[in-house]
């Protein structure tokens, strides 16, 4: 393990430690995407989170990270963003804070606010091209409050509002991003540091509005032994389920391909979610329905 990677949180008090401690479940793909997203954006960050599993990293007045943390309502973290950006805008102007003390403004959020709740007023603020750096961390549910669907849920996941298994399909949110026209679009998964950290590298340098989409895999609510994570993670990107690819400049870009793709069953069945496509008998159906949407996915992208 690099030891460096936790030293943001390692070299704090105990008393910082309580939402990462007792909050969170061993595992959480999330929490491992956004370890390695903060290593890398450091501490000259103000983060801007709606309510869901990420909010409880931060127990009033303390906040696992060196910067500052501001909560708001689940529609309206991109609008609190702006806020933030208006004021450290307005400082440097006025010569009350110097230009290099500026601080990268990140909204943080699930995929209930990104997919959902919060998508009006991330609408408006990439048109009002605001620079911030927004991160959903995707669970594929509404895992704070049980594992509810939510618009970013896959075809056929079982949830506990969707017991026989979801029949609606995960929206396109890094399409609808990038049919805004932002600075940057990119997908990631904690389980490939390298891809990640080279994307956040990138975002980092970029003005205007960008979107980190980060695949989290959620050994409560996706049903698997926490050990499993980083296992599915890169599962997820072996059977081409999770593209990791970039918008930038009007093209988007296929960062880490698949050479020879994994059946996405071997994705599937190692998660609880999926169990009834499985077990007592295997719905033949439904496997397929799912590999032929990663199939026509990869159509023409593969060479
Ligand atoms: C307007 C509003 N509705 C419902 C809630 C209750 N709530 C708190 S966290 C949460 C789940 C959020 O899901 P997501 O954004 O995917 O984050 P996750 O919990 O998966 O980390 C919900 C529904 C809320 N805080 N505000
Ligand atoms: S429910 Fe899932 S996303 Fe939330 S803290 Fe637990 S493992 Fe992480
Ligand atoms: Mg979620």
């Amino acid at each position: 393990m690099n030891e460096s990677r936790f030293k943001g949180i390692r070299d704090l008090p105990s008393s910082h430690l309580l939402g990462t401690g007792t909050a969170m479940c061993a595992g959480c793909g999330g929490l491992e995407a956004v370890h390695e997203i903060y290593d890398i954006l450091g501490k000259n960050t103000v983060f801007v989170n709606a309510a869901g599993c990420m909010t409880l990293l931060s127990i009033y007045p303390f906040t696992p990270f060196r910067g500052s943390w501001l909560y708001t309502a689940m529609a309206s973290a991109p609008a609190g963003a702006q806020g933030v950006r208006d004021a450290l805008d307005l400082l440097i102007r006025k010569k009350r804070m110097p230009p290099e003390e500026d601080l990268k403004v990140v909204v943080l959020t699930g995929d209930g606010a990104a997919y959902g709740m919060g998508l009006s007023s991330t609408s408006a603020a990439i048109d009002r091209n605001l620079d911030f750096l927004y991160i959903c961390y995707d669970n594929e549910g509404y895992g704070n409050t049980g594992q509810q669907f939510s618009m970013a849920t896959p075809h056929g996941a079982r949830t506990s509002t969707s017991r026989g298994g979801y029949p609606g399909g995960k929206k396109d949110l890094f399409s609808i991003w990038a049919a805004n026209g932002p600075a940057y679009v990119a997908t990631v998964v904690g389980a490939e540091p390298l891809d990640l950290a080279r994307k956040i590298e990138k975002a980092g340098k970029l003005k205007g509005p960008k979107l980190i989409l980060a695949l989290s895999p959620c050994p409560t609510g996706w049903d698997y032994d926490p050990k499993e994570s980083v296992e599915i993670g890169k599962l997820a990107v072996k059977t081409g389920i999770w593209p990791l690819k970039e918008y930038s400049d009007g093209k988007v870009v296929h960062t880490k391909r698949p050479r020879k793709r994994l059946p996405v069953e071997e994705y599937l069945k190692r998660q609880g979610r999926f169990s009834h496509l499985f077990e007592p008998v295997r719905n033949e159906a439904l496997i397929r329905e799912i590999q032929a949407g990663v199939d026509a996915y990869w159509e023409g992208i593969e060479e």
